[in-house]
């Protein structure tokens, strides 16, 4: 009934009088009052005019479900979504409730995270009311080697959202990283539960840093605000987000995995570079020539050795005829 309220006041954006609504709704005046009340207390600025009526004002500033499902129009993705305020990670949310048997496309969004993780448990930062932090359930029919499209089609849709919103040249850098202007702005991680010949489900994790402000991420980080130079609406982007997720992984099935590919290679701000990798406490230097089909990064040594790297993390990237 709220949801249905608040798309009412959207729709007229002038005033309504208490007896129209609660005639419409053929709900009480008092349960309208209620209703009305339950907004405010969600952010969400109300007017009363004796006379005149109710009018919606203005929506908070919070990445609240009944918000982001507005004109969502997708089949499965963000259907359901759990938020919260503040929760140690989304992705341990995520997970507790794919292992309860919780469909596909169910979406965990909060506002903080106390302790959001990057890859190897590595620490995300996430202020509060300023990200997007967001973790979805995939059950997809693939082998656990090839887990890793996952994480390509998640860089795809969240690189594809933030050109549609925010108009930025965003770029990804190999295997995770999403980047503008040679800084991080997000990142994106997959979390797999498995058996030898068989994923049961995937967990994929979104963050990306929207309206914050530099002196609260890492050295090297920043935001879509402070590359963008403006304010960026994150209820806009979040949809934008799910409609590009759900988008992709419907031409996966469809296409498999070489479609994601190379979609992924034309973001790719890795390959065609001479890149030094950190793999397996190995320092692998080489140009980066290739990703293959299960998003392994190929590297061309000096010797002409090809290398297949399957996991690591790039600590330097420069053009070709640098040394
Ligand atoms: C990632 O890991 O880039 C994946 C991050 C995924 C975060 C999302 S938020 C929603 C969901 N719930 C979670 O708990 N996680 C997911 P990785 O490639 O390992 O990069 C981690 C490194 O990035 C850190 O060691 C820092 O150096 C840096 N970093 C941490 N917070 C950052 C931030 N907010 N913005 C940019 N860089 C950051």
């Amino acid at each position: 009934m709220q949801e249905k309220i608040l798309k009412f006041f959207k729709e007229k954006e002038e005033y309504i009088s208490g007896e129209e609504l609660s005639e419409y709704f053929g709900i009480s005046r008092q349960a309208l009052w209620k209703h009305i009340h339950n907004l405010r207390d969600l952010g969400y600025e109300i007017v009363a005019v004796p006379h005149r009526g109710y009018k919606l004002i203005s929506i908070p500033d919070r990445l609240l479900p009944l918000e982001i499902r507005w004109q969502l129009s997708t089949k499965f993705v963000g259907k359901k979504i759990y938020y919260f305020d503040s929760v140690s990670s989304t992705q341990d949310v995520a997970l507790r409730l794919a292992e309860e048997g919780g469909m596909e496309g169910i979406v965990v969004i909060a506002e903080t995270q106390r302790k959001g993780r990057g890859r190897m448990k590595r620490f995300w930062f996430s202020p509060k009311f300023k990200g997007i932090y967001l973790s979805i359930i995939l059950r997809p029919h693939i082998l656990p080697q090839q887990a890793p499209i996952i994480t390509f089609l998640l860089c795809v849709a969240a690189s594809e959202a933030i050109k549609e919103v925010v108009a930025l040249d965003i770029g990804i850098k190999w295997p995770n990283d999403l980047i503008i202007n040679n800084k991080k702005v997000g990142g994106v991680l997959a979390e797999i539960n498995a058996e030898m010949d068989q994923v049961h489900f995937v967990v994929g994790g979104i963050g990306v840093n929207v309206n914050t402000t530099i002196d609260t991420l890492p050295l090297g980080a920043s935001s879509l605000k402070e590359e963008k130079g403006e304010y960026i609406n994150r209820v806009e982007l979040t949809r934008s987000l799910l409609r590009k997720i759900e988008e992709n992984y419907f031409e996966f099935k469809r296409k498999g995995a070489s479609y994601i590919i190379e979609k992924w290679k034309n973001f790719s701000i890795t390959l065609g570079k001479r890149v030094t990798v950190i793999s397996h406490k190995e320092k692998i230097e080489g140009k980066a020539y290739n990703v293959d089909i299960d998003g392994a990064l190929l590297l061309k040594e000096d010797s002409g050795k090809v290398r297949r790297i399957v996991s690591g993390e790039i600590i330097r990237c420069r053009n070709v005829n640098h040394k």
